[in-house]
């Protein structure tokens, strides 16, 4: 039996989760509370050395990175969100690193995650403000790019067919919740995320989210 270790709320668990209750993948799946610090604690050390979430197991073998997971997934029940032709897949596989990479750098843990979660506070007012201000200009960047390049002259992300790059990218920008972006400025942004939210599973699979989100909506922060 499959099973999925994660938390609801993580950015790089609810990919892996909506494409799971999406395409009803019979993979089970089990809370690390990383909100307690659970991750850091016993058997889940020894699943994920990195110490985080999510993780994968299928019988004796186990992997840990989210888009890996979905790449695995989708690969091992034949999912067409993963296509086989060559340059589809070539497609899915770029924008998939490019999410992962430069646009989570900046995003994530250069806007959003210094201004939600105290271990992402540096050690200066100056140091901490000057994090937030450079992840804000360089996403705006990113976003430009997604909104022109990668998803403004296509339904979806690698093209007119949803594919795991959706799944991971609008779980991705959708983080945005946090600090209470709109994403006014980017129409084809808006208008994915309004196809991608519109999924059967979304709102369960992202209630842990938006309850977090709504947890911190009075606060002054810096959101795009
Ligand atoms: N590159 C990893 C990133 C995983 C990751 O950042 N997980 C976060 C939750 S979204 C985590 O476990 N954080 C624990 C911590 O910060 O202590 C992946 O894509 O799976």
């Amino acid at each position: 039996m499959l099973k999925l270790y994660m938390h609801p709320a993580s950015t790089a668990s609810r990919p892996v989760r909506l494409l799971i209750a999406e395409k009803k993948l019979d993979v089970a799946e089990q809370v690390v509370d990383i909100m307690v610090g659970e991750h850091y604690q016993g058997e889940y050390t020894g699943v994920n050395p990195s110490r985080q979430v999510p993780a994968l197991d299928d019988g004796d073998f186990r992997m840990t990175e989210s888009s890996a997971i979905l790449k695995y997934l989708a690969s091992k029940f034949d999912l067409p969100e993963y296509p086989k032709n060559l340059q589809q897949r070539g497609r899915v596989d770029e924008v998939m690193d490019w999410f992962n990479t430069q646009f989570y750098r900046d995003f994530g843990y250069g806007m959003l995650y210094p201004q939600v979660f105290p271990h992402h506070k540096r050690p200066t007012d100056e140091h901490h403000t000057g994090t937030i201000a450079w992840g804000k200009e360089k996403s705006k960047g990113w976003f430009g790019v997604l909104d022109t390049h990668y998803i403004g002259q296509h339904a979806y992300v690698a093209g007119d067919q949803i594919t795991i790059a959706d799944y991971f990218g609008s779980c991705i920008v959708t983080a945005g919740a946090l600090v209470g972006c709109t994403f006014e400025g980017f129409p084809n942004v808006q208008r994915w995320l309004g196809t991608m939210t519109q999924l059967a599973s979304w709102a369960s699979v992202n209630e842990v989210l938006y309850g977090f989100a709504s947890s911190l909506k009075d606060k002054p922060f810096e959101r795009l």
